[in-house]
Order: C-alpha cells, then sequence, then structure tokens
C-alpha cells in the first residue's frame, strides 16, 4: 500500500495506491490522515486532488478486517478529517467508488468522476449498514428519497445518473488526472463550500417515512440490514449530525458482528473465489467471439439468450424448419418479456435478436468458437448431435453439453478431439440464473476448461466447477430434499405445513410448489431411467401423483389443487387420500416449522459433506453458491453448509443421528462425520 503526494503547481495530487481495489485498510486509513494533516499544514498547496491508482477508486472498507476490532483510525474519523481541512479536496473517481470509497468522497468538497464510473454504498449486501456517514452526509447531500433508495438497494448508480442526482459535481470525460487537476485550480481561490455535515436536509412529503419502511421490508423479507439502513437515514434526517453518526456507527458495529453480516461475507468471498481456481492459474483460455445452441427449447433458448445478452452472435440450430422457427419464437418471447418487464428497451431487443440466425444446417458451424448442446435428454440424441459436430466444428472449437442427468463422458464417447468437450449445466430460465456448474471429463484439456469459467465470467455468471455424478452438486441434493420432504409426509406433516416452513426458513417457495410449478414429470422421467439403472428413487407419493396424471400447474393439479386460470395452490383431497393409504406402517410424529427445517436441510448439509468427500465439489463455500444461485437458499443464511457450521457440526449429526434412528433420513455420512470432528468443512476440501 502506498499513497504518494506529487505536486502540480498549487495543487497536490494524493494518489492511493492498494491493490486490488484501493480498499481502506488500517494502513490506508492512517496514511490518509497524515496526507490530510501534511497538506493542511503546507501554505503552498491551494487544492487537494484524491486520485487512485489501478482499475478503481476505494471500492470500501476492508473486508477482510471485519472479523477483528475494528482499529484506529477509523474511517468516520478519517472521513471528518478530510471534511475539515483547510482547503478543498476533490475525489476524482474511476472504475467504482463503493462504500467507505463514496463515504471517503463525500468528506471532500467536491466530486469529479468519468462517465464509465459507478457510485454506491452496497453495505446492505455485506448485512451491515454504511458506518463512516454514508446514511447521515447522503440525505443532506441528495435528499431523503435518493438516499434511501441508494442506500436501502444497495445497487450503485453510473457516473451520469450520480451527476443529476448531484452526488458528482462534474463529469470529466478526457484524462481524469489533468482533468481533476483542472477542476481544482477552478476552486483553489473560491471560498470552501458548506460541508455536508453542517448542511440542513430537505423536507420529507407527509407518510413518506411509512411508505418507504413498507417497500423497503416487503424487498428486504427477512433480511435485517436494510430496514436498520433506513432507520439511520430517517435517524440522520430528523437528529442533529453528531447524534445521527452516533446511532449509524453504534448500529454499523452491532450489525457487523451478526451472523447475517458474517454468512453475506462469506458469500462475498466465495463469489470472487469460485471463478478462480487454483489449478487453472496460468491457462490461457480459448477465444470466444461466436456461439451456437443446438436445440431451441426452454433450456436452449434461454441459453442463446445468455450468450447473445453477452454480446455474442448466435446461431440456432435444430432439426428441421419448423423447430427453427419454433426455437427463434422461443428466444423472442423471452426478449418481449424482457421488454415488458422494463429490463430493455424495444430497440435492444429487436437488435439482439438481429444477431441470431436459426438453422437446421450444421454447415453453418463450420467457423463457430464455441457449440452448447441443449436437446432432449436422451443419449442417442445427444450422441447423434456431436457426431455431427465432429464432423463440421473446427478442430479447437469447445464443445459443451447441457445435460443435467446423462453422463458426460459418456456423452463425449466417439467424439473427435475429446479434449475440447465439457459439460456447462445451466439452470432455467437460463439467460437469468446466475449459477453454471462446470462439468470437466477426464479428457477435457486445462485450457477448454478455463474457456468454461472464462464464459461464466462473460456472461456475468457464478461458475462452480462439479465433477460427474447424478445430477452433479445441485440436482443430487435437490433429490435428497424431495425425498426428504415425501419422507415427512409420510410421518404426518402436510404439503402446505412443509412448504410454509421452508418459506418462512427464507426460500423463495417450498418444495412442493415448486415442483407443481416446474412440473412433476421430468423428475418422474429421470426416476424411470434410474430404476432402469437398477436404483431404487424414493418418491412414492410423487409415482403415484404422476400415475394419475398430475403433473402440477400444468396439468390442473399436482401436490395441490388450482382454480382453472389460478396459480394459488388449494390442499389437495385426493393428495391427501394417497399420503394416507402410502403412510401405513409409518410412525406418525408432531411436525412443528422448526424440524421440518431440519428434516430438510440437514439432510441436505450430509449429501453434501458425501459430495466434498467424494470431490465432486471442490470446496464447502461452492455448494452455498450452487444452492443460493441454483435454488433459492437464502443467501443471507450463507448456503447451507455456512448454516450448519454456524450452527455447529455436532448438533447437525446428531439431528441427522436421531432422524436417522426414526428412519427419517439417511445415515450421516463418513465426510460429515469428519468435518463434525474437525470442526469445520475446511478439511474435506481439496
Ligand atoms: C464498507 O465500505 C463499510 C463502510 O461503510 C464503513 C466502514 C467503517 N475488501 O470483485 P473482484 C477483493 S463495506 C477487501 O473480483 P472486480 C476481492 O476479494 C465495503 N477485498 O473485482 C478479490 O480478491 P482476490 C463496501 C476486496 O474488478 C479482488 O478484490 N464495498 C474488497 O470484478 C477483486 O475483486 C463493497 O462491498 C473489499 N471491500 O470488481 C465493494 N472488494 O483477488 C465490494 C474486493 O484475492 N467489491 N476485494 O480474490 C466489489 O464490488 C468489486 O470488488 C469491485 C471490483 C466492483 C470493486
Amino acid at each position: 500500500m502506498t499513497v504518494t503526494i506529487t505536486r502540480e503547481g498549487t495543487i497536490a495530487v494524493v494518489t492511493v495506491d492498494n491493490p486490488p481495489v484501493n480498499a481502506l485498510s488500517q494502513a490506508l486509513r492512517q496514511a490518509l490522515v497524515e496526507a490530510a494533516a501534511a497538506l493542511d499544514a503546507d501554505v503552498s498547496v491551494k487544492a487537494v486532488v484524491l486520485l487512485c491508482a489501478g482499475r478503481t477508486f476505494i471500492a470500501g472498507a476492508d473486508v477482510n478486517e471485519f472479523d477483528k476490532p475494528p482499529l484506529p483510525p477509523h474511517l468516520p474519523d478519517v472521513v471528518t478529517y478530510i471534511e475539515a481541512a483547510k482547503k478543498p479536496w476533490i475525489a476524482a473517481i474511476h472504475g467504482s467508488a463503493l462504500g467507505g470509497g463514496l463515504e471517503v468522497a463525500l468528506g471532500c468538497a467536491y466530486r469529479v468522476a468519468v462517465p464509465s464510473a459507478s457510485l454506491g454504498l452496497p453495505e446492505v449486501k455485506l448485512g451491515i449498514i454504511p458506518g463512516a456517514g454514508g446514511t447521515v452526509r447522503l440525505p443532506r447531500l441528495i435528499g431523503p428519497a435518493a438516499a434511501v433508495d441508494l442506500v436501502t438497494s444497495g445497487s450503485p448508480v453510473g457516473a451520469k445518473k450520480a451527476e443529476a442526482l448531484g452526488l458528482v459535481d462534474t463529469l470529466i470525460d478526457s484524462d481524469l488526472r489533468i482533468g481533476a487537476i483542472a477542476f481544482a485550480n477552478s476552486v483553489a481561490d473560491k471560498p470552501l463550500p458548506q460541508p455536508i455535515s453542517s448542511r440542513t436536509v430537505p423536507a420529507v412529503d407527509a407518510g413518506f417515512w411509512e411508505s418507504a419502511q413498507m417497500a423497503v421490508s416487503a424487498k428486504a423479507k427477512r433480511e435485517v440490514a436494510p430496514l436498520r439502513a433506513l432507520a439511520s437515514i430517517r435517524n440522520a434526517c430528523e437528529a442533529d449530525f453528531a447524534s445521527a453518526m452516533a446511532f449509524e456507527r453504534e448500529t454499523f458495529l452491532s450489525l457487523r458482528g451478526s451472523p447475517q453480516a458474517a454468512a453475506l461475507r462469506h458469500v462475498f468471498f466465495a463469489e470472487r473465489a469460485a471463478p478462480r481456481p487454483p489449478e487453472l492459474a496460468g491457462v490461457k483460455p480459448r477465444d470466444i467471439r461466436s456461439a451456437a445452441v443446438v436445440g431451441g427449447g426452454t433450456m436452449g433458448a434461454g441459453i442463446a439468450a445468455a450468450l447473445r445478452d453477452a454480446g455474442l452472435p448466435i446461431i440456432l440450430v435444430e432439426r428441421d424448419g419448423v423447430a427453427v422457427e419454433r426455437g427463434l419464437a422461443n428466444i423472442r418471447a423471452i426478449y418481449e418479456g424482457s421488454v415488458k418487464r422494463g429490463r430493455i428497451s424495444e430497440e435492444i431487443a429487436v437488435d439482439r435478436m438481429a444477431g441470431v440466425t436459426g438453422s437446421d444446417d450444421y454447415g453453418l458451424l463450420a467457423n463457430i468458437d464455441l457449440v452448447i448442446e441443449a436437446v432432449f435428454e436422451d443419449i442417442t440424441v445427444k450422441h447423434a448431435v456431436f457426431a455431427k459436430l465432429s464432423d463440421v466444428c473446427r478442430p479447437d472449437a469447445v464443445l459443451a453439453t447441457n445435460t443435467s442427468y446423462l453422463d458426460p463422458s459418456q456423452i463425449s464417447e466417439g467424439i473427435a478431439q475429446p479434449e475440447r468437450f465439457l459439460g456447462l449445466h445451466f439452470f432455467s430460465p437460463a439467460h437469468i440464473m446466475k449459477l453454471l456448474e462446470i462439468v470437466p471429463t477426464e479428457t477435457t484439456a486445462p485450457d477448454v476448461l478455463a474457456t468454461g469459467f472464462a464464459l461464466a465470467r462473460l456472461l456475468g455468471k457464478i461458475p462452480v466447477r462439479a465433477g460427474i455424478c447424478d445430477g452433479f452438486i445441485g440436482n443430487r441434493i435437490l433429490k435428497v430434499t424431495r425425498a426428504q420432504a415425501e419422507r415427512l409426509l409420510l410421518s404426518g406433516a402436510t404439503p402446505s405445513a412443509i412448504d410454509a416452513a421452508m418459506r418462512s426458513f427464507g426460500l423463495p417457495m417450498g418444495p412442493f410448489e415448486a415442483q407443481d410449478l416446474g412440473g412433476l414429470n421430468i423428475a418422474a422421467f429421470q426416476r424411470k431411467a434410474a430404476r432402469v439403472r437398477g436404483e431404487m428413487p424414493f418418491a412414492p407419493i410423487a409415482d403415484r401423483l404422476c400415475a394419475i396424471e398430475r403433473f402440477g400447474q400444468k396439468s390442473g393439479g399436482g401436490w395441490y389443487d388450482y382454480q382453472p386460470g389460478e396459480r394459488a395452490p388449494l390442499p389437495s383431497a385426493i393428495v391427501a387420500g394417497i399420503i394416507a393409504r402410502e403412510a401405513g406402517g409409518w410412525p406418525q410424529r408432531p411436525w412443528d416449522e422448526a424440524s421440518i427445517v431440519d428434516a430438510i436441510v440437514l439432510p441436505m448439509v450430509n449429501e453434501a459433506a458425501r459430495i466434498l468427500e467424494e470431490r465432486v465439489a471442490l470446496r464447502a463455500a461452492d455448494i452455498d453458491l450452487v444452492k443460493i444461485h441454483g435454488y433459492g437458499f437464502p443467501h443471507w443464511r450463507g448456503g447451507p453448509m455456512h448454516y450448519a457450521e454456524a450452527r455447529g457440526l455436532i448438533e447437525v449429526l446428531s439431528a441427522i443421528d436421531e432422524l436417522s434412528a426414526e428412519g427419517l433420513a439417511d445415515q450421516p455420512s463418513e465426510g460429515l462425520r469428519s468435518a463434525a470432528q474437525a470442526g469445520g468443512f475446511s478439511g474435506l476440501a481439496g
């Protein structure tokens, strides 16, 4: 870390260089205070430009320090020090001014930024609130309504919007350093602007806080930080500056040590570790400038849209003209939906479709860099597709399968240059869902695997490397969840009670509602295939429902009944009857919310430990990302593995022991036993 001071005439330029993102470590805070003191004492300096080296302005407090006691100088004091400087400080922003970085900029007399910069207070995404005056200064600068939006959403705004809000004084289109120095010269002899801390807050309309409270709590659901941030802004609008700062700091410090903040920090670091598997360090991915998708069903169309959204030209291949038209219509429907939801404009939708070519001619793929197969889950159909791709594609083209349940190694049999083949398992809807399971075979070349990770980055997805097994990481755990849900039914719980308990735990939907929405037939098809392989999947009630064609909402009923045209699930007498018949011989017991959650979540953890033990997943944190980004596990709980560790693995182990003694779960896995003994999953990971 270095902070250097250079001179351009009477302007001092303070350059912060603390790679990778100029986070405000203790050493940097100290250096900023020292720079401010030295420059205040230097009569030859009329104004100060605060600039950052590298790819970004200060991106916030150093999150690595949040598990330790705070060390002086504390950030609020650093900001106060800069705000009290005798000469104007000008924050010159490129990249991201986030969290503490923006708070430092708010201590400066002026803020200038390049148009590509973004500014924000993302603290709520880490389970905390801004802790260095963000909730107190922001409403004094841009008004309460804009401050509430920015702080409670945690989403940054672009520099142009920031200028319109009054957060940035001037945009600098040319070289930032030169532009900021010119700006500094233009204000050097003017009186200092009134510090933000001593400005008054504009009044709000009657009922403003009540409606903000309702809107924020509806969005936050059970996340604590957004409402606490709102309370801090409200207090800052109603109290004097000093007491508002004290209130903010107290809230920040209490949240910093909270379980939600610990969980969200775990997710933050997991998301940053996942895209960089150590074994691929230094491996150069292949170039991907064009892509094709084979199969235009729901998955294929979603994958095509995801690739297209990342700017790649796309060819969609289907078996005949009618199927091509259907595939193109599926992609078009995705873009029409995005326009309707206000996600993109009509012009963008037209442009995206213009970049998609539909064809039944594999010959068009002769010069394509990446082809993803998303056809029917049948090994013969897939073999036929890859045989054609082997014939027509360049030998260095990357070939991928989006299979969910088949073995990618088997699919790759017979492919010319099998080292260019891998599994890329997207989640539906593929243009929205963030998770991408990357599944190499034994023969996948390192640069092809690296291409999978590079593709994830290009598409803005969270990549997780998964080994080959039935269902990879996510669907393998899902099977356990579903089996558990049926065991609960057989021992006295109802679908509505189980769904309600899981929603109250934080999932967007319970297991039965989710199956009714997605349809029960795909899982039934997979169970049939598993039975052919000699396996014995456990789904006695789902099997009975499928036998009477209760496939879910699309067939008018599944685990629940539905009124025609309605989506509200209604308890079903037919289903209750089937459960009662199947439950004969099962011991009945009472189930409350907590015991339902335990009987579903803890067996997930048990299976996940087995997955780690088998090295199907490389890290426990990867499994957390799979469940959060693919299956709606509440991110503020940190994923099932973090949840289990936070709860204590000994307790988890004994709960599973009890469930399995009652015949309500599998026995604890060896992986779980050894992790419990070691006090964490890190020993299982590699
Ligand atoms: C805060 O400020 C609280 C204050 O209000 C109050 C204080 C009193 N700390 O994301 P990338 C590391 S809370 C430590 O891949 P990109 C990251 O782990 C903070 N490390 O880069 C990774 O390390 P490695 C509010 C951090 O270019 C490397 O940097 N601020 C931090 O895709 C590259 O990260 C935020 O929440 C950090 N704050 O994106 C901002 N940030 O290479 C969070 C990053 O070892 N950061 N690292 O794996 C971001 O949003 C992105 O990193 C950013 C760059 C957009 C800046």
